[in-house]
């Protein structure tokens, strides 16, 4: 029977029946916006007014009603509570579902929507309204230098060292949600299978780019599979029979 900790990686996939749009499906984010303008830190000196805006935009979206925590969300919050061993939450995402699902133990490699973070004084801020290009810093004074809490491409993840020492120590990795495109996470289940010790599980609508690499791959929404693998999961079941 499987025992010990558990690192799920989750990406935008988890949160799509939330309402968010994913990156790279149809009609998701990355085919209304170029990525180089608004995920970029170049895009951001271009124009640093149109990357507010969707960040402002993707903000404001938290606050919709319709917006809460799916039952993915919700079984991977019960599935900290009930594991016996440490469950811990890599998300790529900037959201807080996993948080207002219960979850505790999550890491946001790719920074955070509702913070924003100060170029000069380098303090991350509670930022849960609008930000704007002359925003000034509570806690240095200076105006106009707050930017989103967001990883963007060419700039480091956030936690990598913490990440590394669970990816080490797991018995089970989950991805969830991700089409496995960026890295470093996308990384995660090659550096995991090199110790040869836990099972890897894929859990998405699709196979994902890394889906080889997977001992093993269910497919279908999230809100559905999730909450009977971690099911499964807790009731001791033999993973290949999930
Ligand atoms: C469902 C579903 C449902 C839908 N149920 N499933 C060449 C080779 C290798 C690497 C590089 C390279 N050139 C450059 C790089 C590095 C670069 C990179 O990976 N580029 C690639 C594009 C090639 N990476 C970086 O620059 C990163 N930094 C870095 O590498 O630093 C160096 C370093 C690392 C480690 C240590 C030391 C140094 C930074 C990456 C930053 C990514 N930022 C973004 C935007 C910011 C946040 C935001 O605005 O939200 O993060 S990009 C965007 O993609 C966002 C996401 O977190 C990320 C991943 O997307 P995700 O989550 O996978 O979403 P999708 O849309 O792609 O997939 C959704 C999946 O869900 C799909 O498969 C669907 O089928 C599925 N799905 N509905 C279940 N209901």
């Amino acid at each position: 029977m499987l025992q010990g900790p558990i690192v799920i990686l989750t990406g935008a996939g988890v949160s799509q029946e939330s309402g968010l749009d994913t990156f790279r499906c149809e009609g998701g984010v990355w085919s209304r916006y170029d990525l180089e303008d608004v995920a970029t830190p170049q895009g951001y000196q271009r124009n640093p007014v149109l990357v507010q805006d969707f960040y402002n935009a993707r903000r404001r979206q938290l606050e919709d009603e319709a917006v809460r925590p799916n039952p993915a969300h919700l079984a991977l919050a019960r599935l900290e509570r009930d594991w016996p061993a440490p469950v811990l939450v890599v998300t790529q995402n900037i959201d807080d579902l996993h948080e207002r699902a219960g979850s505790r133990a999550v890491l946001h490699m790719h920074g955070e929507l509702r913070k924003g973070r100060c170029e000069a004084c380098g303090r991350v801020l509670n930022w849960p309204g609008d930000m704007t290009v002359d925003s000034r810093c509570p806690a240095c004074g200076r105006n106009g230098l707050v930017r989103p809490h967001v990883v963007w491409f060419g700039e480091v993840p956030l936690e990598m060292e913490r990440i590394f020492q669970a990816l080490d120590t797991c018995a089970l990795f989950l991805s969830i949600g991700t089409s496995g495109n960026v890295y470093p996470a996308a990384g995660f289940v090659a550096h995991v299978r090199e110790r040869g010790v836990a099972p890897t599980v894929e859990l998405n609508l699709e196979p994902s780019n890394g889906a080889s690499l997977f001992h093993q791959t269910l497919y279908g929404p999230a809100g559905t599979l999730v909450p009977r693998f971690v099911e499964a999961l807790l009731r001791g079941d033999d993973l290949g029979s999930v």
